[in-house]
């Protein structure tokens, strides 16, 4: 059905003005009846239009968005090669600018593209944009997840917005070995319908550089709440992005500008990204989900929580590998107040973790609680890897409510 609704609200209504257009010069009493039947024809069209945009507009359930992936493509008409022609041509997507329709092991040059998920994904060259309606409860929190590649040299940077949010991932780094990254994007919902919009600001000398994207995503958050069992908001960090069906986790990108996190209560700092991993697909210390600090110090994961200045604090955590075969001596930094720890960990990359601690004494009424890798890892395909932090729980030494 989105199809057919698509396919009206691109064809119809400018056909029937094309048809109208025909008999624009001295027009007979017939063409005259003709052109009030086909206004009246194309008003009904416009109103089914209408009516196809708000069926369009379906309300959101976690997992990939209608057509999300891609699979569904435009009609043989509407690609001139790969070019997408007409901005509706990709069902439930608007697209606009030079935006391509990649079919898996298409070549360019001599490079082979590959596609991440089934055979399809669409490529965004200089100022492409694509977009898609959706109905969504006003005032939740919702994270977006896709896929992106780098398909020139190029450094790439993608602009995800929900009006009025916006955020730019830089894509200069390439995480994951075979140059397909998952990325998680959160925003806040003020309207009831709101457009989710993936662009490349990008402007690059070949227009048709630019990354490709497949596997779009959503998820509802639910902001977690501080608890008598920990003063640390998401400790155990269950709570977070679509998680795909793939053995790469999703990067949490550095949310400096971003009021939201896809991981609510944490914030990535500096320049680099963070990766949610899942226990389907790795090894985690605790529940279901974990956070492997895949740039060494160039991320830090950091949590302000409020405290009692001169009262004494102990924050415990799992320092562990992920079990994805990054192998070497780890360092874990945890900073709190004036305290730091460095927790060693070796790791032969089949997975396990140990407790740490953290006592440090408050100096403020806010306390920033921070957490990175010392060294660098990678893994012997050369995708970047590190230590994985889980379970990190913040408790007043005193409190009568202590495990
Ligand atoms: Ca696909
Ligand atoms: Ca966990």
């Amino acid at each position: 059905m989105p199809l057919l609704h698509s396919t009206h609200r691109a064809l119809l209504p400018s056909r029937a003005r094309v048809l109208l257009n025909l008999f624009s010069s001295s027009p007979s009493s017939f063409q005259v009846e003709t052109m009030v039947k086909l206004r009246f024809t194309a008003s009904i069209l416009l109103l089914l239009s209408a009516i196809a945009n708000v069926a369009l507009a379906a309300t959101v359930k976690d997992g990939l968005l209608p057509n999300g992936n891609f699979e569904l493509g435009p009609k043989k008409s509407e690609l001139k090669g790969t070019e997408v022609i007409g901005r509706h041509a990709i069902p439930n997507w608007e697209v606009s600018g030079f935006v391509e329709y990649i079919e898996s092991g298409h070549k360019q040059g001599d490079m082979l593209l590959v596609v991440p998920e089934g055979y399809y994904a669409v490529r965004l060259g200089n100022e492409a944009s694509i977009k898609q309606r959706l109905n969504v409860t006003k005032g939740m929190y919702y994270s977006i997840t896709f896929s992106a590649a780098r398909t020139c040299a190029q450094e790439e940077a993608l602009n995800v917005s929900v009006t009025p949010d916006s955020g730019v991932l830089p894509m200069q780094t390439m995480y994951g070995s075979d140059g397909w990254d998952w990325y998680a994007w959160a925003f806040q919902a003020e309207f009831e319908v709101v457009d989710v919009v993936i662009h490349n600001p990008g402007v690059e000398e070949d227009p048709a550089c630019g990354p490709l994207i497949d596997s779009v995503a959503i998820k509802i958050l639910y902001p977690p709440k501080m608890t008598s069992k920990n003063l640390l908001k998401n400790g155990d960090y269950e709570e977070g992005p679509y998680m795909p069906n793939t053995t790469w986790g999703v990067l949490i990108p550095p949310n400096i500008e971003d009021d939201h996190s896809p991981l609510p209560g944490w914030m990535v700092e500096s320049l680099k990204a963070v990766k949610y991993i899942d226990s389907d697909h790795f090894s985690v210390p605790h529940g279901k989900r974990a956070i492997e600090l895949v740039a060494g110090k160039e991320s830090a994961l950091a949590q302000t929580v409020r405290t009692i200045p001169g009262k004494q604090y102990t924050l415990t955590f799992s320092v562990g590998d992920a079990g994805n075969a990054c192998i070497g001596s780890m360092v874990v930094e945890a900073f709190a107040a004036h305290g730091t720890a460095k927790i060693p960990y070796e790791s032969k990359g089949t997975g396990g973790y140990k407790r740490a601690v953290l006592k440090f004494t408050a100096e403020a009424t806010r306390t920033r609680v921070v957490f990175l890798s010392t060294f660098y890892h990678t893994r012997t395909d050369g995708s970047l890897c590190g230590p994985v932090i889980d379970d990190v729980t913040l408790l007043s030494v005193r409190s009568p409510l202590r495990l």
